[in-house]
């Protein structure tokens, strides 16, 4: 089987298990970029990241290609922390579900690229890291941005061509996949001398502007204070999430 066809198969297999989750009300259908361990944002990743970010030898020697992938939420999600006093329910259900089936999804894609002969490794989706040092050691929208799936915006978060209501995992092989055009979508309009800044101001704790002064661990720490209060006062217990920064970005959800 030639190297063409086992891409196309590794896109079908994602957006089949995507499927399969069997929630059309939270996702819609993926979408799937690869890129070259020689790609310059792939050798130049500790400068561009940072140095504790690991080089795709350090996750999988002899990597030759990463997969990343993103599953777009549907409008109800991504409007959903908007509209929630706290996070919002259905974006914490979303997310919630969404990580247990990453591991799934890329153990599948892993499997089947050990069937036809090559290496692979998965990451974990979330919850790697260090809560007084929140990074972590594989960023996977820093490789969806590298397989051309979106760009970053001012808020951090990387918007795609279905919107910046996403979420996002990767995994490499050995196998040399043939790379994703650059990304081609609508992009931030904060940045470059644009006027938006819906997102910075829908910060309830103002953390976007201050990001590296403190405000990453506000954000983390409101995510937990969400948490509580939510197990509190709505007696569920969900996963600590925010995404107001993201429901109230006019690119959150794209058609
Ligand atoms: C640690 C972590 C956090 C920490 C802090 C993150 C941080 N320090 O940036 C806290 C707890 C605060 C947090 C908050 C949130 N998180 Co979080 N988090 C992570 C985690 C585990 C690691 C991220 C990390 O290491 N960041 C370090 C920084 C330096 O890297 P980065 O932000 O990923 O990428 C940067 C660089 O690549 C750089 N860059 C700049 N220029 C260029 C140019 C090029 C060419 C490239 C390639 C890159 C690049 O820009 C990026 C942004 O600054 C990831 C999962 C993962 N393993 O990737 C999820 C992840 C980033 N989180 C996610 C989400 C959804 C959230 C929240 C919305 C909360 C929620 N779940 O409701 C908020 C959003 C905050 C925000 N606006 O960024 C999603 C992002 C989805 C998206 N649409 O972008 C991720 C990817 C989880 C997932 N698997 O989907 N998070």
């Amino acid at each position: 089987m030639d190297t063409a066809a086992i891409r196309k198969e590794i896109e079908e297999m994602i957006k089949e298990k995507v499927r399969d989750i069997g929630r059309p009300d939270l996702y819609r259908e993926p979408m799937v970029g690869f890129v070259s361990v020689d790609d310059p944002s792939i050798v130049n990743v500790k400068d561009i990241v940072g140095p504790w970010h690991d080089s795709p030898d350090d996750q999988l020697p002899g990597a030759r290609t990463i997969i990343a992938y993103t599953v777009p939420f549907t409008r109800e999600v991504a409007m959903d922390p908007g509209n929630a006093e706290f996070s919002g329910l259905t974006w914490s259900e979303a997310y919630v579900i969404i990580n247990k089936n990453f591991e799934l999804i890329s153990k599948a894609v892993a499997d089947y690229l050990r069937s036809k002969g090559y290496e692979a490794a998965t990451v974990t989706a979330t919850n790697d890291y260090d809560p007084s040092d929140p990074v972590s050691s594989w960023s996977h929208r820093t490789m969806a941005c590298a397989a051309g799936l979106g760009k970053f915006g001012m808020n951090r978060i990387l918007i795609t061509s279905r919107g910046s209501a996403v979420r996002y995992c990767s995994l490499l092989t050995t196998a040399d996949l043939e790379p994703s055009g650059p990304y081609e979508g609508p992009v931030c309009t904060g940045l470059d001398g644009g006027s938006c800044r819906l997102c910075l101001d829908a910060c309830p704790v103002d953390a976007l502007t201050r990001w590296y002064d403190g405000g990453k661990f506000d954000c983390q720490e409101l995510q937990e204070v969400y948490h509580e209060k939510m197990l509190e006062e709505l007696k569920v217990d969900t996963a600590g999430t925010c995404g107001k920064c993201i429901a109230v970005c006019p690119l959150a959800y794209i058609e």
